[in-house]
């Protein structure tokens, strides 16, 4: 475990246990003859199945994103302004590739990794994004089939958010089908030991700041990876223009990649992999990463919508005493417990190797799906203040979108599971 992270985990380690599991205010009296009482902010008590240090790392995440980063969301959003510093105060307190040993990672749990993100998109799904794309998708990417070289030079400084790292795989004409991807590698024709890469990737997050592009590209007809450096480009061959103007996730930063011949040294392709195995166990990461994410979102969502509920009043009595907001909440709180089970259950299964591809997109689909229904539902509970966005739960339902969206669409997901069902492919119909 990273040195920065243990110190403030374990400061913080008795705190963490009182916030994660005896909350007075989350929890009515046991009810006569039991022990336990019900606590709806973990009616299943998830937390019994994190180990102390998962829950200190947790604590340490929630303390960083409700201290720093929810002052910050409001003005974020509203003006599309991504702070770059958030990306080195999460590489010192060692949220960056948290479960990536060694090369100055926490070498976490992937549950840990999953906390981790949860109380990022607790406050929003965009922050969560970048360390995401940054993470899952370009640390993951290098450690998993960069040459040693690139491993030992880059991993310490995306680590340390020194470094911004992103992810391009998505083209102008080819979104949920990335194998029918138009951008190209061929062989440098006069400096050998080079290829060049043309081609368009889009809403790609983090690209306008990065330093480090990890490329998918064709060579040859088959899809290999690159790790694209920002300071080895002459000018003229790689811009990256931000994508303006979201409606959602606007406390991320989304761009393009546009590469016009751009030299790579050789050295900088992964020597190994080919295919679409390449960007897929990247996306694995980042879909279970997303899956305890989008229980976070709900959260934040829910806990917004209880405390509204309670305070105003109508009709001479709070909201929260009118059994159909009480379902509103029910319905939320059970899908939130649900799928942080699931997404747990998958994560451990990950890390003694026993997990698959498909479990991954059961949990990132059914957890952004039910994300995104609750969310749209508690939004009706604050009534016109919904439409205020100090009330904050417009934003997580405007995220919530695209982030079903992203890492595969839930009906590209659907049809995944389907196919594993069936055995009968439907992406293509013929
Ligand atoms: P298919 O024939 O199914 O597979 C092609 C090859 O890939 C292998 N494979 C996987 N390997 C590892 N993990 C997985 N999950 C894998 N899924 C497939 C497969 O075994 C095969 O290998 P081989 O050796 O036989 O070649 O491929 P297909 O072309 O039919 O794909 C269909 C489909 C729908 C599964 C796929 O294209 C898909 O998942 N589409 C969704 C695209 C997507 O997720 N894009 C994400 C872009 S990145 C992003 O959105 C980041 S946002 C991050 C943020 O801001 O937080
Ligand atoms: P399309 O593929 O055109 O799909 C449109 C609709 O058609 C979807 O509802 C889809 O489910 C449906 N559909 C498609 N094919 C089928 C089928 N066979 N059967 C039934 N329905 C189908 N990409 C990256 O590479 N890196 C990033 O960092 C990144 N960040 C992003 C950040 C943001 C804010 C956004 C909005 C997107 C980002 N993406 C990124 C791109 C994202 O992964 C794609 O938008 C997503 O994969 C869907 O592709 P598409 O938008 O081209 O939609």
């Amino acid at each position: 475990m990273n040195p920065s992270v243990l110190r403030t985990a374990s400061r913080h380690l008795r705190a963490a246990n009182r916030l994660n599991r005896t909350s007075a205010a989350s929890r009515s009296a046991p009810i006569r003859g039991y022990k336990t009482a019900f606590n709806w902010e973990d009616p299943l008590v998830a937390s019994e199945l994190f180990t102390e240090e998962e829950l200190a790392i947790q604590d340490t995440a929630k303390r960083y994103c409700q201290e720093q980063l929810q002052p910050r969301i409001l003005e974020a959003y509203r003006n599309e302004n991504y702070d770059r510093q958030i990306l080195n105060e999460m590489g010192e307190l060692g949220l960056l590739g948290a479960n990536i040993k060694g090369y100055g990672c926490a070498g976490a749990s992937t549950v840990a990794s999953g906390l981790i993100t949860k109380e990022v998109e607790r406050v929003d799904s965009g922050y969560r994004s970048g360390m995401s794309v940054q993470s899952s998708l370009a640390m993951t990417a290098i450690h998993d089939f960069g040459t040693q070289e690139l491993k030992d030079r880059l991993l310490p400084e995306l680590a340390r958010g020194k470094l911004a790292g992103c992810f391009g795989l998505t083209e102008p004409n080819h979104g949920s089908d990335p194998g029918s991807m138009e951008t190209v590698a061929r062989e440098h024709p006069t400096k050998k030991g080079y290829y060049l890469l043309s081609g368009t990737k889009t809403w790609i997050t983090n690209s306008p700041l990065s330093d480090l592009f990890v490329v998918w590209a064709k060579l040859d007809g088959k899809i290999r990876g690159f790790a694209v450096e920002r300071s080895q480009c002459p000018e003229g061959t790689l811009t990256t223009p931000a994508i303006k103007n979201k409606t959602a996730l606007r406390a991320s930063i989304t761009g393009m990649i546009q590469m016009d011949d751009c030299p790579v040294p050789a050295e900088n392709m992964f020597p190994d992999v080919t295919g679409l195995v390449g960007p897929f166990t990247c996306l694995n990461s980042a879909r279970l990463g997303i899956a305890f994410g989008a229980m976070g979102a709900l959260e934040d969502c829910l806990d917004r919508a209880r405390t509204y509920a309670l305070e105003r009043k109508q009709f001479g009595s709070p909201l929260a005493k009118f059994q159909l907001i009480q379902k509103k909440l029910v319905d939320a709180a059970t899908d939130a417990a649900y799928g942080t089970l699931a997404a747990t259950q998958v994560a451990r299964l990950k890390d003694a190797g026993k997990s698959c591809p498909e479990m991954i997109s059961m949990v990132k689909r059914q957890n952004c799906d039910r994300a995104l229904v609750n969310a749209r539902i508690l939004q009706e509970v604050l009534g016109g203040n919904a439409a205020s966005d100090e009330y904050h739960i417009a934003r997580h339902v405007a995220n919530l979108f695209v982030v079903q969206t992203y890492e595969g669409q839930s009906d590209i997901h659907s049809l995944i599971l389907g196919r594993a069902i069936t055995g009968l492919q439907a992406f293509v119909p013929k």
